[in-house]
C-alpha cells in the first residue's frame, strides 16, 4: 500500500523550487488573506473531496479567518507539549485521529490582472500537511509548516470568481520533524497570495555584498536568473546582474544598520530591495563581521501572539524588534524555525543579528534513545534538505542574516551532514550553527545550552574536558563558543544574568548567547465570570502536556516586559558606567569626590548618538543634575570624567543632609526608530551607604516599659495578646509580625525533573517549610520592653530555628529587634528569612527608599536602582502566568505604606506620595531590608494556579526580609550559585516601626 500523502516522507508534490522572499515588485499581487468557508473533520479521510469542486456549496460551513489556526477559533483546542511528541511514535504513520480541516476561499481575479506570464500560489506556511485545489483541479500536497511552498496555476486560474481548496491535517510525516517546544497549533497561519509573474520576470537572485575591512569597500554582485540591471543609486551603481563592483561603502552591522536602496530590474520585473555591506568570518577561533569580534546579546525568539498563536502580524512582529533594540538586545535566534519573512527585512532594518534556524527538530526520538530518529535515516535526508532549501533560498538576501541553524534538538545523524554540505555549498558566506551533537561536525561554532557558568569558563579558557577523538576534539577547541540557549527565562527570573555577561566580557572565545526565551507563550482566555487569564499546558484537557513550561519568556504573552527582561537590558548595557566617589565610605562627599568610569561595549558603534546626563540625589529628593560632557569613545574604549562642581553648587546641593546618590545616565541623543530621545540605555549609581542614620536613634533606646493589661500587654503604643504577638500600633490593627521563611516556589525553586543538583521546592516541601509551627517558649514584659522567645520549626523533623523578639519603645516609635538561631541540619537553602506581617486592605500606597522600581531577588538585581520610590500594593505584584514568588524590592531603608482610598496605582513611579491617610513606617536599622506587599498570603499564591485564583483579601500581607534566596535558571539550567544561596546561619536583624507623620 502507498502510504498517504501526509505520511508520505517525501517532501511535497507539484510545488515549485524555492526562491528568494522580497516585499516590493512592480508585479502583481493578489493576497487571499481573509475569512474563508472551514469544516473541521476529526480524521484525515473523514469528510470526502467534494468540497474541491467548483460547484460545492460551503455557504453552510463555519468560517476560519485567515491566517490564523482554527484551534484558535473555536474548533478543536490547542495542545502543548515540550519534547514528547503527543501521538505514538510509530513514524512516519500518524494516529486516524487527525484533526483535518477544509477549507474553501472563492475570491475574485481582478479584472487587471495581466494575461501574459504566469502566476503562482504562494503558501507562507501552513501547519503541518497541505493538499491544494484551485477550480477543482488539484495542484499538489506540501510539508514543512514554517517553510513557503509555491504552485504554478496558470491555466488553472480564470478571469472572475476562482474556488480555492485547501485540505489541511494537523498531523503528517513532517510531524515528526516539527517537535518544537510549543503549542501544536494546525492552520494556515501565514499569508496566501497570488503572484503574478510576468514573462522575464525575476525568477530567483541573490545578493553578495561584503565588506572588506581593511579597505573599507564593499563588493556587489547580484545573480539573477533571467539577467538584468542593478542600481543603487546612493552610491551611484548601474551594473549587470553578474558583475562585481567595488567602491569604498559604509558598512552594515546590528549597531549601525546602514542600507542601501537598490533596484533590480529584468525584462518583465522591477524588484525594490535593501543591501547591506557585511562579511562574516570564522578567524582565530573567534565569529567576527567585518573583522571584528561581535558579541551576541540574544533572545529565543518564537513566534507568538496570545490571540493568533503563530500567525504573528506585522506590527506585532514590529513592536517585538522595537522592544529587543530598546531592552539592548543585538541578537536573535529565529527558535525554532524561520520566522515570517517579513521579521527579517525589520532585523536588517533596526539592526539585529540573526540566527536563523531551520524548521526541524525531533527532539523526541530522545525518549526512545534516538531509536528511529529522522536525521539519521537517509529515507528521511530529501525531506531534510528539502527544509533547507526552502529556509536558505528565502532567507539568502539578508545582511541580518549573519549564521545558518541546521535545527534544534535532533540528535545527531547523518542528515544533517548532508544539511550541513548542501547549505555550505549554496552559501559559503556564512557559518553553520547546531547544538546538539557534541562533535560539532555539522557547525562552524560550538554551541550549548544551558551550560553552567564554570563550565562556561573553563571554556572560555579552552580548557574544557576533551572529547574522546582527538580530531574531533581538537577541531571543536578551535571554534567559538555561543550559549545558543541560556538563562531560562520562566517565571521569576532568570537569575544570574551578570555572572554569565562577566564571562563574555572577559573570555574572546564565548561570544554570549541567546536567553531562552523571549515572549512566555500564554493563551489569553476568559473565567465564566468574563476575567482574563493566560493557559498554559493542560488548560485545554490535553492527555500529554507539559503544562506551564511554555511560559519561559522575557515578556508576559502581553508583551509587557517582565523584570527579567529589565535585568537583561541592565546588565547586557552597551555602555557601561560606574561612578565612584574618590574617598570610599563617605556619606557627604562633594562633586569632585565623584569620578565616573564610562567603557563603550559596543563592537562597532562610538557613543555619539548618546548623551550623558548626572543626577543627585540627596535621601531620594533630586538636589541637583544636568549634562555631562564624556570624551568621544571608540569601541573598546573606555574614560573617566569628574563630575562637574560648579553644577552641583549652583543647584544649591549637597551637603551634610544625609545620604547622596550620584546617578549618571547614557540616553539617546535623538529620537531613532525604536525609541525616543531621552531613552536610558545604560546607566550607573554610586554605592549606598548603610542606612545607620535611617532609623530614629531614641527608638533604640527602648525606655519604655511594656506591661500586661488584661489579656494584653502594651509597650508604648503597641499591644500585643498574651503570645507576644503584636496586633494593634496606635489606631492600626495587626498581624504578626512574626518570622517567615516560605516563599510560593518559583519556577526556577521548582527545577527541571532532569536536573542533577536537588530541587530546592522539592526539598522545601519535604522539610515541611510550608507549614511551619510557632511555638512560644516565654513572653517577658518588664522596665526594658517585651521579650519573646519562639521555636520555629516544621512537623516530622527536628530541625527548628530558635527566634527571640525583642520589642521596645520611645518616642511613639517601636523597634524589634530579631535573632534566629537555627536548630538541627539546615543542609539546604531557606526560601526567605524575616518577617510577615499582616497590616489593613486599606494600606494600598506604598513609598519606600530603596531599590526600585520593579522587583529584584539576590542574583536578579542588576537592574535595581536606589531611589525614593512610589507605587501600590497592586502595582508591586509581578503577573506571572502561574503564580509564584514576585515583587521583591532590595535594599530598602525605609518604607510608608498608606491609605490608598481615592488613588489609583501604577508601577513604581517616582512620584512624590501625597499627603493623606493614616498608616504605618518600618524603618531598617543597620541593614537595609526586602520589602514585599501583597493581598494573598504565600500559602495562596502558591496554591494558585492562574492569576485570576488570587482574590483579595482583608489583609495586606508585608514581608520584611532581612534575606531572600536567589533565584538561579534551574526551571531548565544550573540552580542557584553559591554567593546567591540563603544558607540558614545565625541571623539577627532590626526593624523599626511607627505611625508616619500625616
Ligand atoms: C531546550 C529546547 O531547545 C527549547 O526548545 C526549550 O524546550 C528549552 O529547552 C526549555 O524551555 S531543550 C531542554 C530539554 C534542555
Amino acid at each position: 500500500m502507498s502510504p498517504e500523502y501526509y505520511e508520505d516522507i517525501s517532501p511535497s508534490t507539484g510545488t515549485l523550487a524555492p526562491r528568494a522572499w522580497y516585499a516590493a515588485s512592480d508585479a502583481k499581487r493578489l493576497p487571499l488573506n481573509e475569512t474563508w468557508d472551514f469544516r473541521l473533520s476529526p480524521t484525515a479521510v473523514g469528510s470526502g473531496t467534494e468540497f474541491t469542486e467548483d460547484g460545492y456549496d460551503s455557504s453552510d460551513w463555519d468560517k476560519t479567518v485567515v491566517p490564523g489556526h482554527w484551534v484558535l477559533q473555536g474548533h478543536g483546542a490547542p495542545a502543548y507539549t515540550n519534547v514528547r511528541y503527543p501521538f505514538p511514535v510509530d513514524p512516519p504513520r500518524v494516529p486516524d485521529e487527525n484533526p483535518t480541516g477544509d477549507h474553501r476561499c472563492l475570491f475574485d481575479l481582478p479584472a487587471d490582472w495581466p494575461g501574459g506570464g504566469e502566476t503562482l500560489l504562494r503558501f507562507d506556511g501552513v501547519e503541518s500537511c497541505a493538499r491544494v485545489w484551485l477550480n477543482g483541479r488539484e495542484l499538489g500536497t506540501f510539508q514543512g509548516s514554517r517553510l513557503p511552498h509555491e504552485f504554478r496555476v496558470t491555466g488553472v486560474l480564470r478571469p472572475g470568481r476562482n474556488v480555492l481548496a485547501v485540505r489541511v491535517h494537523q498531523w503528517s510525516a513532517g510531524s515528526y520533524l516539527e517537535d518544537q517546544d510549543m503549542w501544536w497549533l494546525p492552520g494556515v497561519f501565514r499569508d496566501v497570495a497570488l503572484h503574478h509573474r510576468p514573462e522575464g520576470a525575476v525568477d530567483d537572485y541573490t545578493v553578495h555584498s561584503s565588506y572588506d575591512h581593511t579597505s573599507g569597500e564593499g563588493t556587489l554582485r547580484v545573480d539573477c536568473r533571467p539577467r538584468g540591471r542593478v542600481t543603487v543609486p546612493e552610491l551611484g551603481i548601474d551594473a549587470a546582474t553578474g558583475e562585481n563592483v567595488v567602491l569604498p561603502v559604509e558598512p552594515w552591522t546590528a549597531e549601525t544598520p546602514r542600507l542601501y536602496d537598490a533596484r533590480l530590474a529584468t525584462p518583465g520585473e522591477t524588484v525594490h530591495f535593501r543591501i547591506g555591506f557585511r562579511t562574516v568570518r570564522i578567524e582565530d577561533g573567534q565569529l567576527k563581521v567585518n573583522g571584528k569580534r561581535v558579541l551576541f546579546r540574544g533572545v529565543n525568539r518564537h513566534e507568538f501572539h496570545p490571540e493568533h498563536g503563530r500567525a504573528v502580524d506585522e506590527a506585532t512582529m514590529r513592536l517585538d524588534v522595537q522592544l529587543m533594540k530598546r531592552h539592548n538586545i543585538n541578537a536573535v535566534r529565529t527558535s525554532h524555525a524561520p520566522p515570517h519573512p517579513a521579521f527579517l527585512d525589520l532585523c536588517d532594518e533596526y539592526g539585529l543579528w540573526v540566527v536563523d534556524e531551520c524548521d526541524l527538530e525531533t527532539h523526541g526520538f530522545g525518549e526512545l534513545d534516538w531509536e528511529g530518529n529522522p536525521v539519521d535515516d537517509e529515507r528521511w535526508t530529501a525531506a531534510l534538505l528539502d527544509r533547507a532549501e526552502r529556509m536558505v533560498e528565502r532567507d539568502k538576501n539578508h545582511p541580518s542574516v549573519v549564521v545558518w541553524s541546521l535545527g534544534n534538538e535532533c540528535g545527531s545523524g547523518a542528515g544533517l551532514g548532508a544539511m550541513s554540505r548542501w547549505i555550505r555549498e549554496r552559501d559559503p558566506s556564512r557559518p553553520l550553527h547546531y547544538e546538539n551533537d557534541p562533535e560539532c561536525p555539522d557547525s562552524d561554532l560550538y554551541s550549548r545550552m544551558y551550560a553552567t557558568h564554570d563550565e562556561v569558563e573553563l571554556i572560555g579558557q579552552r580548557k574544557e574536558p576533551p572529547l574522546e577523538d582527538a580530531a574531533a576534539d581538537a577541531r571543536r577547541r578551535a571554534l567559538p563558543f555561543v550559549l545558543c540557549e541560556y538563562a531560562h527565562a520562566m517565571g521569576n527570573g532568570p537569575g544570574g544574568l551578570s555572572e554569565y555577561q562577566r564571562l563574555f566580557e572577559t573570555y574572546e572565545r564565548c561570544q554570549g548567547g541567546f536567553v531562552w526565551e523571549w515572549i512566555d507563550h500564554g493563551l489569553l482566555r476568559r473565567t465564566d465570570d468574563g476575567r482574563a487569564y493566560f493557559a498554559y499546558g493542560g488548560d485545554f484537557g490535553e492527555e500529554v502536556h507539559d503544562g506551564n513550561f511554555v511560559c519561559d519568556g522575557l515578556l508576559f504573552p502581553d508583551r509587557t516586559p517582565s523584570p527579567g527582561l529589565t535585568e537583561f537590558a541592565k546588565v547586557i548595557e552597551p555602555v557601561r558606567i560606574e561612578v565612584a566617589r574618590a574617598e570610599p565610605g563617605g556619606t557627604s562627599g562633594t562633586a569632585s569626590d565623584v569620578i565616573v568610569r564610562v567603557r563603550n561595549l559596543h563592537d562597532f558603534a562610538g557613543l555619539g548618538h548618546l548623551d550623558f546626563e548626572w543626577s543627585c540625589q540627596v535621601r531620594g529628593e533630586r538636589a541637583g543634575g544636568g549634562p555631562l560632557a564624556v570624551p568621544p569613545l571608540g569601541p573598546g574604549e573606555s574614560a573617566t570624567v569628574t563630575l562637574p562642581v560648579d553644577a552641583v553648587s549652583a543647584a544649591g546641593g549637597p551637603s551634610g543632609r544625609g545620604e547622596i546618590l550620584w546617578t549618571v545616565r547614557a540616553v539617546l541623543a535623538q529620537d531613532t526608530s525604536w525609541a525616543g530621545q531621552g531613552h536610558t540605555v545604560a546607566w550607573g549609581q554610586s554605592a549606598v551607604s548603610p542606612p545607620a542614620a535611617i532609623a530614629s536613634s531614641a527608638a533604640r533606646t527602648g525606655t519604655e516599659p511594656a506591661r500586661h493589661a488584661g489579656e494584653t500587654i502594651t509597650l508604648g503604643s503597641a499591644v500585643f495578646d498574651t503570645a507576644g504577638v503584636l496586633t494593634r500600633l496606635g489606631p492600626l490593627a495587626l498581624t504578626g509580625p512574626r518570622l517567615d521563611v516560605w516563599r510560593a516556589p518559583t519556577d526556577n525553586d521548582e527545577g527541571a525533573p532532569w536536573q542533577p543538583e536537588a530541587r530546592s521546592a522539592t526539598t522545601w516541601r519535604e522539610y515541611g517549610l510550608h507549614r511551619m509551627r510557632h511555638r512560644t517558649d516565654c513572653v517577658e514584659a518588664g522596665p526594658e520592653g517585651l521579650l519573646v522567645r519562639t521555636r520555629v520549626a516544621p512537623a516530622a523533623t527536628g530541625l527548628g530555628l530558635r527566634t527571640t523578639y525583642r520589642w521596645s519603645s520611645s518616642a511613639g516609635k517601636v523597634r524589634l529587634a530579631v535573632t534566629v538561631e537555627p536548630e538541627g541540619a539546615w543542609d539546604f537553602p531557606l526560601p526567605r528569612l524575616g518577617l510577615r506581617l499582616g497590616v489593613p486592605a486599606a494600606l494600598g500606597d506604598v513609598t519606600w527608599y530603596g531599590g526600585g522600581p520593579g522587583e529584584a531577588y539576590p542574583d536578579t538585581r542588576a537592574a535595581s536602582m536606589t531611589g525614593l520610590w512610589h507605587s501600590t500594593v497592586d502595582g508591586m505584584q509581578t503577573p506571572y502566568v502561574r503564580p509564584q514568588e514576585n515583587g521583591a524590592r532590595p535594599d530598602v531603608q525605609w518604607a510608608e505604606l498608606r491609605d490608598s482610598s481615592g488613588r489609583s496605582g501604577g508601577s513604581g513611579t517616582p512620584d512624590p506620595p501625597l499627603p493623606h491617610g493614616p498608616g504605618l513606617r518600618v524603618e531598617a536599622e543597620a541593614d537595609p531590608f526586602w520589602l514585599t506587599a501583597r493581598r494573598w498570603t504565600s500559602e495562596e499564591l502558591d496554591a494558585a494556579e492562574h492569576t485570576t485564583d488570587l482574590v483579595a483579601g482583608e489583609t495586606v500581607w508585608v514581608n520584611l526580609d532581612h534575606a531572600q534566596h536567589g533565584i538561579g535558571s534551574q526551571s531548565c539550567g544550573p540552580g542557584v550559585l553559591p554567593q546567591h544561596r540563603l544558607t540558614a546561619a545565625p541571623a539577627e536583624f532590626t526593624l523599626v516601626f511607627g505611625i508616619p507623620d500625616a
